[in-house]
């Protein structure tokens, strides 16, 4: 098991590189930005169906040094991977499907739609956000870019249309027909807050998450299984033909009454989903409600509620993450456990007492390394700023 603690050093870390790498290669200073992941307490799936969230940036995410090129063609260089690309901007098509240039193409792409110019440029990246972890390093990826972009070349953009850039990146060159809540999260979080989000207006409600003796803390899978990208979109289209069997925008719009009207016209399987969704709405609004109680009892109870219902109804969890689940539950320290993000693998959020957090994480790390022969990480994180300028 590996236990991360100091992010704030390792985030410093991550600007020096990116700064020192842009100096050596392209011999100017570079504009820096800061774009991070995103943890969600509640609200999964929810976000494509007009539906209520609850997440918060942290302070892990991606380090992005930009700026503009006179070199008659564009260079991006993810640092982690040691990986360049030249490039031109009036050619641009998505490259190879899990291609990581797809998520800076895709954003270029999506500002020159919205018929805004920019010239050449240079972007050098480098992240501490694990891949497949459910934290939303494409988000941060595509806000960093759209942000640098937006900065060095004077676009005007506001952070709503960045976010919205982002999105279609996403489903247009990554392919993934996403949600709002990650870019949303990563751009507009706050230090200590997460953001009670509606995911129809687009405005969030930020709530100070000071638990006292208890705190959020993750633990990674270390897996990510296959077609998860394809099962969140065909999840996606089984929501949105359930909305148009009802009459109705979006799922957000239903009640419980109003699916039993047609559930001898949907699966079975698109019934259950469909009321996971309705009731992971709920249960979100009740979870504003439960912080703003300090009933951390009944947060904790909504949480392990949103698992049940993601692993038996939606059908998003794994094998790695329900044992994971399961081992909170064994511990009456955790009040609430769940999987986070579009599920397949990645982050169970735990909710547990601050004084029990690291003897839980040893325990459970132990039974996992026992059980499926690999580690799993511990990540105790803070709640941050979102996609900002480093100076
Ligand atoms: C992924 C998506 F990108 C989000 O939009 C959201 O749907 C999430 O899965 C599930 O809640 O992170």
């Amino acid at each position: 098991m590996s236990i991360t603690i100091n992010q704030a050093d390792m985030s410093a870390k991550l600007i020096k590189d990116v700064k020192e790498a842009f100096i050596n290669k392209f011999k100017t200073d570079p504009l820096l930005i800061f774009s991070p992941g995103r943890i969600n307490i509640i609200g999964e799936h929810t976000d494509y169906n007009d539906g209520f969230v609850f997440p918060a940036a942290v302070n892990k995410g991606i380090a992005a040094a930009i700026q503009k090129s006179d070199s008659g063609c564009s260079t991006a260089i993810a640092l982690d991977l040691d990986s360049t690309i030249e490039f031109a901007l009036d050619k641009l098509k998505p490259s190879k499907e899990g291609s990581w240039e797809n998520y800076v193409f895709g954003v270029v792409a999506e500002i020159q739609n919205k018929n805004k110019v920019i010239g050449n440029f240079n972007i050098i990246f480098k992240g501490n956000i694990p891949g497949g972890a459910g934290m939303s390093s494409s988000a941060a990826l595509e806000n960093s870019v759209v942000f640098g972009l937006n900065e060095i070349f004077n676009l005007g953009l506001t952070k709503h249309e960045m976010i919205l850039i982002s999105q279609k990146a996403e489903h247009n060159y990554v392919g993934v027909n996403c949600g709002i809540m990650d870019q949303y999260a990563s751009m507009f979080g706050i230090k200590d807050n997460a953001l009670h989000l509606d995911c129809r207006t687009v405005a969030s409600k930020p709530y100070k998450i000071d638990f006292k003796d208890h705190q959020l803390m993750l633990i990674n899978t270390n897996v990510k299984h296959s077609l998860s990208d394809s099962a969140y979109n065909d999840r996606r289209s089984a929501c949105e033909g359930v909305s148009e069997l009802l009459g109705i925008k979006a799922l957000r719009d239903a009640t419980e009454a109003d699916l039993e009207t047609i559930a001898n016209k949907i699966t079975p399987a698109n019934y259950q989903k469909a009321l996971f969704v309705i009731q992971e709405n709920e249960r979100t609004l009740k979870a504003a409600k439960a912080i703003e109680n300090n009933d951390l009892e009944l947060l904790g109870s909504l949480i392990y509620q949103s698992h049940e219902g993601l692993s038996n109804q939606y059908h998003v969890s794994c094998d790695e993450l329900d044992f994971l689940v399961d081992q909170a539950k064994k511990n009456k320290h955790v009040l609430g456990a769940r999987m986070m993000g579009g599920g397949f693998g990645g982050c169970t959020i735990n909710l547990i007492d601050k004084s029990e957090a690291k003897a839980f994480a040893e325990t459970a790390a132990k039974a996992y390394k026992n059980k499926f022969d690999h580690d799993c990480s511990v990540y105790f994180i803070e709640l941050s700023e979102g996609t900002h300028i480093v100076k």
